[in-house]
Protein backbone atom coordinates (compact mmCIF):
# COMPACT_ATOMS: atom_id res chain seq x y z
CA UNK A 1 0.00 0.00 0.00
CA UNK A 2 2.00 2.92 -1.00
CA UNK A 3 2.69 5.88 1.67
CA UNK A 4 0.74 3.87 4.42
CA UNK A 5 3.37 3.45 7.32
CA UNK A 6 2.59 1.78 11.02
CA UNK A 7 1.95 4.41 13.49
CA UNK A 8 4.60 6.11 15.22
CA UNK A 9 3.50 4.84 18.52
CA UNK A 10 1.23 2.36 19.76
CA UNK A 11 0.16 1.30 22.92
CA UNK A 12 1.98 -2.48 23.53
CA UNK A 13 -1.12 -3.44 25.37
CA UNK A 14 -1.04 -7.56 24.77
CA UNK A 15 -4.58 -9.21 25.40
CA UNK A 16 -7.21 -7.50 27.31
CA UNK A 17 -10.20 -6.33 27.35
CA UNK A 18 -10.26 -2.76 26.25
CA UNK A 19 -9.74 -0.99 22.81
CA UNK A 20 -6.47 -0.84 22.34
CA UNK A 21 -6.12 -4.35 23.19
CA UNK A 22 -8.31 -5.13 20.28
CA UNK A 23 -6.92 -2.63 17.47
CA UNK A 24 -3.66 -3.95 16.88
CA UNK A 25 -1.22 -3.33 13.88
CA UNK A 26 -1.81 -5.14 10.59
CA UNK A 27 0.60 -7.73 9.86
CA UNK A 28 0.98 -8.87 6.46
CA UNK A 29 -1.23 -11.24 5.09
CA UNK A 30 -4.19 -10.77 7.58
CA UNK A 31 -7.84 -9.80 6.20
CA UNK A 32 -10.21 -7.78 9.15
CA UNK A 33 -13.26 -6.95 9.14
CA UNK A 34 -12.10 -4.04 9.17
CA UNK A 35 -9.15 -1.67 8.14
CA UNK A 36 -8.38 1.41 10.14
CA UNK A 37 -5.89 4.43 9.06
CA UNK A 38 -5.23 7.77 9.73
CA UNK A 39 -4.88 10.78 7.13
CA UNK A 40 -3.11 12.65 9.44
CA UNK A 41 -3.69 16.45 7.36
CA UNK A 42 -5.01 19.70 8.58
CA UNK A 43 -2.79 22.02 6.54
CA UNK A 44 -5.92 22.60 3.92
CA UNK A 45 -8.32 23.30 7.00
CA UNK A 46 -9.73 26.93 6.47
CA UNK A 47 -10.31 27.12 10.25
CA UNK A 48 -7.00 26.97 12.14
CA UNK A 49 -6.71 22.87 12.99
CA UNK A 50 -4.63 20.34 14.44
CA UNK A 51 -7.17 17.50 13.13
CA UNK A 52 -3.54 16.34 11.91
CA UNK A 53 -3.17 15.03 15.25
CA UNK A 54 -6.39 13.13 15.65
CA UNK A 55 -5.30 9.48 14.80
CA UNK A 56 -2.52 9.84 17.57
CA UNK A 57 -4.94 10.84 20.22
CA UNK A 58 -7.63 8.67 18.70
CA UNK A 59 -5.45 5.92 19.37
CA UNK A 60 -4.57 6.61 22.43
CA UNK A 61 -8.01 6.60 23.60
CA UNK A 62 -8.68 3.28 22.89
CA UNK A 63 -7.21 2.62 26.65
CA UNK A 64 -10.44 4.27 28.17
CA UNK A 65 -13.02 2.30 26.65
CA UNK A 66 -13.88 -1.39 26.21
CA UNK A 67 -14.75 -3.48 24.02
CA UNK A 68 -17.66 -4.60 25.70
CA UNK A 69 -21.08 -2.77 24.53
CA UNK A 70 -23.17 -2.69 27.92
CA UNK A 71 -26.11 -1.53 25.98
CA UNK A 72 -26.12 -4.01 23.47
CA UNK A 73 -24.84 -7.07 25.35
CA UNK A 74 -21.74 -7.34 22.66
CA UNK A 75 -18.26 -7.91 22.97
CA UNK A 76 -16.73 -6.19 19.49
CA UNK A 77 -14.01 -8.33 19.85
CA UNK A 78 -15.82 -10.78 17.52
CA UNK A 79 -15.12 -8.48 14.74
CA UNK A 80 -11.51 -7.96 13.71
CA UNK A 81 -10.18 -4.19 13.18
CA UNK A 82 -6.34 -3.53 12.31
CA UNK A 83 -4.40 -0.25 11.82
CA UNK A 84 -2.36 -0.01 8.95
CA UNK A 85 -1.33 3.05 10.42
CA UNK A 86 -0.52 6.23 8.78
CA UNK A 87 -0.43 7.97 5.47
CA UNK A 88 2.94 9.73 5.40
CA UNK A 89 2.12 13.86 4.60
CA UNK A 90 4.56 16.03 3.09
CA UNK A 91 5.36 19.12 5.33
CA UNK A 92 4.25 21.69 3.24
CA UNK A 93 2.82 20.27 -0.15
CA UNK A 94 -0.85 19.72 0.36
CA UNK A 95 -1.44 18.63 -3.27
CA UNK A 96 0.89 15.90 -2.60
CA UNK A 97 -0.28 14.81 0.35
CA UNK A 98 -4.19 15.06 -1.36
CA UNK A 99 -2.54 12.81 -4.19
CA UNK A 100 -0.65 10.38 -1.43
CA UNK A 101 -4.43 9.93 0.30
CA UNK A 102 -6.09 9.17 -3.22
CA UNK A 103 -3.23 6.38 -3.70
CA UNK A 104 -3.27 5.24 -0.04
CA UNK A 105 -7.13 4.50 -0.71
CA UNK A 106 -7.26 2.82 -3.55
CA UNK A 107 -4.28 0.32 -2.31
CA UNK A 108 -6.40 0.05 0.82
CA UNK A 109 -10.07 -0.45 -0.57
CA UNK A 110 -8.14 -2.75 -3.46
CA UNK A 111 -6.04 -4.96 -1.11
CA UNK A 112 -9.16 -5.42 1.33
CA UNK A 113 -11.92 -5.74 -0.78
CA UNK A 114 -13.94 -7.56 1.43
CA UNK A 115 -13.05 -5.68 4.88
CA UNK A 116 -14.80 -2.25 5.59
CA UNK A 117 -12.36 0.88 5.82
CA UNK A 118 -12.29 3.43 7.82
CA UNK A 119 -10.10 6.60 7.69
CA UNK A 120 -9.06 8.62 10.85
CA UNK A 121 -8.61 12.22 9.49
CA UNK A 122 -7.93 14.75 9.25
CA UNK A 123 -9.64 18.04 7.87
CA UNK A 124 -12.55 17.25 5.81
CA UNK A 125 -10.54 18.00 2.35
CA UNK A 126 -9.18 14.10 3.05
CA UNK A 127 -12.83 13.29 2.07
CA UNK A 128 -12.69 14.06 -1.59
CA UNK A 129 -9.18 12.35 -2.02
CA UNK A 130 -10.52 9.11 -0.22
CA UNK A 131 -13.52 8.99 -2.29
CA UNK A 132 -11.42 9.39 -5.57
CA UNK A 133 -9.39 6.69 -4.58
CA UNK A 134 -12.06 4.46 -4.09
CA UNK A 135 -13.22 5.42 -7.41
CA UNK A 136 -9.95 4.06 -9.32
CA UNK A 137 -10.44 1.18 -7.42
CA UNK A 138 -13.65 0.42 -8.74
CA UNK A 139 -13.98 2.40 -11.60
CA UNK A 140 -17.50 1.20 -12.94
CA UNK A 141 -19.20 1.37 -9.58
CA UNK A 142 -21.71 4.17 -8.57
CA UNK A 143 -20.66 5.08 -5.12
CA UNK A 144 -23.02 7.21 -3.00
CA UNK A 145 -22.02 9.71 0.26
CA UNK A 146 -23.71 9.56 2.98
CA UNK A 147 -22.70 12.86 5.01
CA UNK A 148 -23.16 14.42 8.51
CA UNK A 149 -22.08 17.40 8.55
CA UNK A 150 -23.23 21.36 9.73
CA UNK A 151 -22.07 22.17 5.90
CA UNK A 152 -22.89 21.31 2.51
CA UNK A 153 -18.80 21.50 1.64
CA UNK A 154 -19.49 22.92 -1.75
CA UNK A 155 -17.40 25.84 -1.59
CA UNK A 156 -15.46 26.71 -4.58
CA UNK A 157 -12.43 25.09 -5.37
CA UNK A 158 -11.06 27.31 -7.15
CA UNK A 159 -11.02 29.88 -4.88
CA UNK A 160 -10.64 28.10 -1.80
CA UNK A 161 -7.76 25.41 -3.12
CA UNK A 162 -9.17 21.73 -2.33
CA UNK A 163 -9.69 22.95 1.50
CA UNK A 164 -12.00 21.10 4.12
CA UNK A 165 -14.92 23.68 2.92
CA UNK A 166 -14.71 22.35 -0.74
CA UNK A 167 -14.68 18.21 -1.05
CA UNK A 168 -18.46 17.62 -1.94
CA UNK A 169 -18.10 20.09 -4.99
CA UNK A 170 -14.74 18.49 -5.99
CA UNK A 171 -16.44 15.25 -6.19
CA UNK A 172 -19.55 16.62 -8.08
CA UNK A 173 -18.22 18.89 -10.46
CA UNK A 174 -15.02 16.23 -10.86
CA UNK A 175 -18.10 13.53 -11.54
CA UNK A 176 -16.70 11.19 -9.01
CA UNK A 177 -20.17 11.22 -7.66
CA UNK A 178 -23.37 12.57 -8.83
CA UNK A 179 -25.04 15.35 -6.50
CA UNK A 180 -28.36 13.27 -6.22
CA UNK A 181 -26.32 10.39 -4.78
CA UNK A 182 -25.45 12.57 -1.58
CA UNK A 183 -26.92 12.88 1.07
CA UNK A 184 -26.28 15.46 4.05
CA UNK A 185 -27.42 15.39 7.54
CA UNK A 186 -27.03 17.97 9.87
CA UNK A 187 -27.41 21.26 8.48
CA UNK A 188 -28.89 23.73 10.49
CA UNK A 189 -28.75 27.67 11.24
CA UNK A 190 -26.59 30.22 9.88
CA UNK A 191 -23.40 28.46 8.60
CA UNK A 192 -24.34 28.02 4.78
CA UNK A 193 -24.47 30.83 2.59
CA UNK A 194 -27.44 30.78 0.29
CA UNK A 195 -25.18 30.66 -3.00
CA UNK A 196 -24.12 27.40 -1.66
CA UNK A 197 -27.60 26.21 -0.75
CA UNK A 198 -28.33 27.37 -5.06
CA UNK A 199 -25.04 24.69 -5.88
CA UNK A 200 -26.59 21.73 -4.14
CA UNK A 201 -30.32 22.39 -5.08
CA UNK A 202 -28.93 22.71 -8.79
CA UNK A 203 -27.05 19.36 -8.03
CA UNK A 204 -30.05 17.88 -6.07
CA UNK A 205 -27.69 17.08 -3.18
CA UNK A 206 -30.37 15.44 -0.91
CA UNK A 207 -30.46 18.16 2.15
CA UNK A 208 -31.73 16.57 5.79
CA UNK A 209 -32.05 19.93 8.22
CA UNK A 210 -31.61 18.48 11.58
CA UNK A 211 -35.04 19.54 12.38
CA UNK A 212 -36.15 17.29 9.68
CA UNK A 213 -34.44 14.36 10.90
CA UNK A 214 -35.37 14.86 14.42
CA UNK A 215 -39.20 15.29 13.52
CA UNK A 216 -38.73 11.35 12.95
CA UNK A 217 -35.38 10.86 14.55
CA UNK A 218 -32.19 11.09 13.42
CA UNK A 219 -31.63 6.74 13.39
CA UNK A 220 -34.94 6.49 11.47
CA UNK A 221 -34.02 9.06 9.15
CA UNK A 222 -30.87 7.60 8.37
CA UNK A 223 -32.00 4.53 7.99
CA UNK A 224 -34.80 5.24 5.59
CA UNK A 225 -32.15 7.54 3.78
CA UNK A 226 -29.76 4.85 3.29
CA UNK A 227 -32.36 2.32 2.10
CA UNK A 228 -32.83 5.10 -0.60
CA UNK A 229 -29.33 5.75 -1.63
CA UNK A 230 -28.70 1.86 -1.65
CA UNK A 231 -31.23 1.35 -4.10
CA UNK A 232 -29.46 3.64 -6.38
CA UNK A 233 -25.65 2.95 -5.82
CA UNK A 234 -23.08 0.29 -5.77
CA UNK A 235 -21.66 1.16 -2.83
CA UNK A 236 -21.82 3.92 -0.29
CA UNK A 237 -18.71 5.71 1.56
CA UNK A 238 -20.22 7.40 5.05
CA UNK A 239 -18.34 10.62 6.01
CA UNK A 240 -18.56 12.37 9.55
CA UNK A 241 -17.80 15.57 10.00
CA UNK A 242 -17.49 16.22 13.74
CA UNK A 243 -18.12 19.64 13.29
CA UNK A 244 -21.91 18.32 12.56
CA UNK A 245 -21.77 17.76 16.85
CA UNK A 246 -23.05 21.23 18.66
CA UNK A 247 -20.03 22.65 20.39
CA UNK A 248 -21.33 22.12 23.29
CA UNK A 249 -20.40 18.77 23.54
CA UNK A 250 -17.22 18.74 20.71
CA UNK A 251 -15.16 22.04 21.75
CA UNK A 252 -12.67 20.39 20.18
CA UNK A 253 -13.99 20.53 16.52
CA UNK A 254 -13.14 23.91 15.03
CA UNK A 255 -16.47 24.48 12.98
CA UNK A 256 -18.88 22.87 15.01
CA UNK A 257 -21.64 25.23 16.18
CA UNK A 258 -24.40 25.54 18.42
CA UNK A 259 -27.78 23.86 17.49
CA UNK A 260 -25.80 20.89 16.36
CA UNK A 261 -26.84 17.35 16.74
CA UNK A 262 -26.48 16.03 20.04
CA UNK A 263 -24.11 13.16 20.82
CA UNK A 264 -26.55 10.33 21.06
CA UNK A 265 -28.02 11.11 18.05
CA UNK A 266 -24.80 10.89 16.34
CA UNK A 267 -24.00 7.72 18.27
CA UNK A 268 -27.43 6.26 17.59
CA UNK A 269 -27.22 6.92 13.82
CA UNK A 270 -23.84 5.72 13.50
CA UNK A 271 -24.58 1.98 14.57
CA UNK A 272 -27.68 2.31 11.82
CA UNK A 273 -24.66 3.05 9.16
CA UNK A 274 -22.57 -0.09 10.50
CA UNK A 275 -25.99 -2.24 10.33
CA UNK A 276 -26.18 -1.34 6.64
CA UNK A 277 -24.38 -3.77 4.47
CA UNK A 278 -24.24 -1.35 1.48
CA UNK A 279 -21.77 1.00 3.46
CA UNK A 280 -18.40 -0.11 2.93
CA UNK A 281 -16.36 3.31 3.96
CA UNK A 282 -16.30 5.09 6.34
CA UNK A 283 -14.38 8.00 7.88
CA UNK A 284 -14.14 10.53 10.80
CA UNK A 285 -12.81 14.02 10.33
CA UNK A 286 -11.89 17.76 11.69
CA UNK A 287 -11.59 16.63 15.39
CA UNK A 288 -8.72 19.09 16.66
CA UNK A 289 -7.40 17.50 19.46
CA UNK A 290 -4.99 20.46 20.74
CA UNK A 291 -8.45 22.56 21.22
CA UNK A 292 -10.18 20.00 22.99
CA UNK A 293 -10.65 20.46 26.81
CA UNK A 294 -8.55 19.04 29.16
CA UNK A 295 -10.15 15.52 29.73
CA UNK A 296 -10.11 15.21 25.86
CA UNK A 297 -13.96 15.51 25.82
CA UNK A 298 -14.02 15.11 22.25
CA UNK A 299 -11.53 12.76 21.26
CA UNK A 300 -14.04 10.77 23.71
CA UNK A 301 -16.66 11.25 21.68
CA UNK A 302 -15.03 10.72 18.85
CA UNK A 303 -13.91 6.96 19.53
CA UNK A 304 -17.37 6.48 21.23
CA UNK A 305 -19.09 7.23 17.30
CA UNK A 306 -16.43 5.06 15.89
CA UNK A 307 -17.43 2.18 18.59
CA UNK A 308 -21.06 2.61 17.91
CA UNK A 309 -20.26 2.21 13.91
CA UNK A 310 -18.56 -1.06 15.13
CA UNK A 311 -21.64 -2.13 17.03
CA UNK A 312 -23.52 -1.81 14.06
CA UNK A 313 -20.95 -3.77 11.96
CA UNK A 314 -20.77 -6.97 14.67
CA UNK A 315 -24.80 -6.73 14.26
CA UNK A 316 -24.99 -6.71 10.81
CA UNK A 317 -21.94 -9.29 10.12
CA UNK A 318 -24.29 -11.68 12.62
CA UNK A 319 -27.63 -10.97 9.83
CA UNK A 320 -29.30 -8.95 12.47
MN1 LIG B 1 -17.32 19.21 6.49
Amino acid sequence: MRHVHPSEWSWRAGEGEYVHHWLKELMQGESPDMILYGAPLSRSSISPSAASAYPLEFRKMGKGFTTYNLEEDIDLRAFTVRDAGDIAMHTTDILLSHSRIEEATEDIVQTFSSSTTCMIGGDHSVTACAVRGVKKAYPTERIGILQFDTHLDVRDPSELGPANGTPIRQLIDGEIVQGSDVINIGLHGYFNAASLVTYAKQHNIDMVTLRAARRKGVAETVRTKLAELAERVDRIYVTVDMDVLDIAVAPGVPASTPGGMRADELFDALKVVGEHSEVRHIDFVCLDPMRDVATMATVKTGMYAFLEFVTGRVNQTRGK
